[in-house]
C-alpha cells in the first residue's frame, strides 16, 4: 500500500495519538506554562513516522482537518481531564494552512471549546511561518477572527521560514517561536547569538512573548535566559510526554 493509504485507515486503527510537550518559564521546572499538542503515528507495517513525514502527504492528498480534528479533540479532552482534576493548563495546537483555510475552522473549535467546558484561553493555535507567505490575506483574516474569539496565536519556527518583516508586523501574533535551528547555533556562532538576541529584542518590542524551541544544553539555556527569553521547550527540560501511559513515559 502507498502510504496515504495507510494514513486514511490510520485513525479507525486507532494508530495515531497525541504527545505533549510542556513549556517552561525557567529551568527550575516550577513553572509549566503550557504543552504543544504533536501528533504521532504508528503503523503495524511502517513502523512509527514522524509527522514531518506523513504531514506535508496529508495536506496534499487532503486527509490534513480530518488528522487536524483529530488533534483538536484529543487536546480538548487531555485540557478537560486536567481540569477535572484541579489543574487549569491551556495547550498549543498546529495548524496547517488548510485546516485554516476551512471556512468552519474557527467555529468546530469554539464548538469543542463548549462541549468540553473549557475557556478559549486554554487553546492556543500554532502556525508556521510558510503558512503566512502564501496565502497572507486569507490568513490574516482568520487569525484575526481567532483573536478576537480569545485564542492566543504562536507563530512557529519563527526566523526559518519566507515571511517578511512587513508581513510579521501586519500579523496578529503573540507568541514567537524561534527556531531550534536559532538555539542550536548559539553557542558557537556569534553571528547567529547576534540574531537571537534581536529577534528576543524585536518580540518584546512589538508586545509578543519568546518560546525558544529544542533547548538541549543548560549553555543554551543560560544564554537564551541571559538575553531575555521568556518560555523554554526542549529536551533539557521535557520530552513530549505520552499521557496516555501511567508512567508519562518520554516519546
Ligand atoms: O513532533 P515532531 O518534532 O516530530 O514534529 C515535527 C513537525 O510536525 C513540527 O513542525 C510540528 O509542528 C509538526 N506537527 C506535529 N504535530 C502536528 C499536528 O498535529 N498538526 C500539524 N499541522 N503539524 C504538526
Ligand atoms: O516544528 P516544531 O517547531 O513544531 O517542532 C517541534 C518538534 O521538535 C517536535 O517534534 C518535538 O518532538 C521536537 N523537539 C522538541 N524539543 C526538542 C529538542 O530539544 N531537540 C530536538 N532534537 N527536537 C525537539
Ligand atoms: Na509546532
Amino acid at each position: 500500500l502507498a502510504l496515504e493509504q495507510h494514513l486514511f485507515k490510520s485513525l479507525e486503527r486507532n494508530e495515531m495519538y497525541v504527545v505533549y510537550q510542556p513549556q517552561y518559564s525557567s529551568i527550575s521546572k516550577e513553572d509549566i506554562i503550557g504543552y504543544e499538542a504533536l501528533l504521532r503515528w504508528n503503523n503495524d507495517e511502517l513502523g512509527s513516522i514522524g509527522p514531518d513525514e506523513f504531514i506535508p502527504i496529508a495536506e496534499a492528498v487532503d486527509y490534513i482537518n480530518v488528522l487536524g480534528r483529530f488533534v483538536i479533540e484529543e487536546s480538548m479532552k487531555f485540557i478537560k481531564r486536567r481540569k477535572d482534576s484541579g489543574d487549569m493548563i491551556s495547550v498549543s495546537i498546529n495548524a496547517s494552512y488548510k485546516e485554516l483555510l476551512q471556512n468552519d475552522y474557527v467555529s468546530y473549535l469554539r464548538e469543542k471549546i463548549e462541549t468540553y467546558d473549557l475557556s478559549v484561553t486554554q487553546v492556543h493555535i500554532e502556525i508556521t511561518e510558510t503558512t503566512i507567505s502564501e496565502y497572507i490575506d486569507i490568513v490574516r483574516e482568520k487569525l484575526d477572527e481567532l483573536v478576537a474569539c480569545g485564542f492566543e496565536v504562536h507563530m512557529d519556527d519563527f526566523g526559518t521560514g519566507y515571511s517578511s518583516l512587513y508581513q510579521l508586523g501586519k500579523m496578529p501574533i503573540q507568541v514567537l517561536k524561534i527556531d531550534k535551528s536559532f538555539v542550536w547555533a548559539i553557542e558557537t556562532d556569534e553571528k547567529m547569538e547576534a540574531l537571537t538576541k534581536l529577534i528576543i529584542d524585536l518580540a518584546h518590542r512589538m508586545n509578543m512573548w519568546i518560546i525558544a524551541e529544542g533547548v538541549e544544553t543548560m549553555k543554551q539555556y543560560e544564554m537564551l535566559s541571559d538575553m531575555g527569553c521568556d518560555y523554554y521547550q526542549g529536551y533539557l527540560l521535557s520530552k513530549p510526554l505520552d499521557f496516555s501511559k501511567e508512567t508519562n513515559q518520554s516519546t
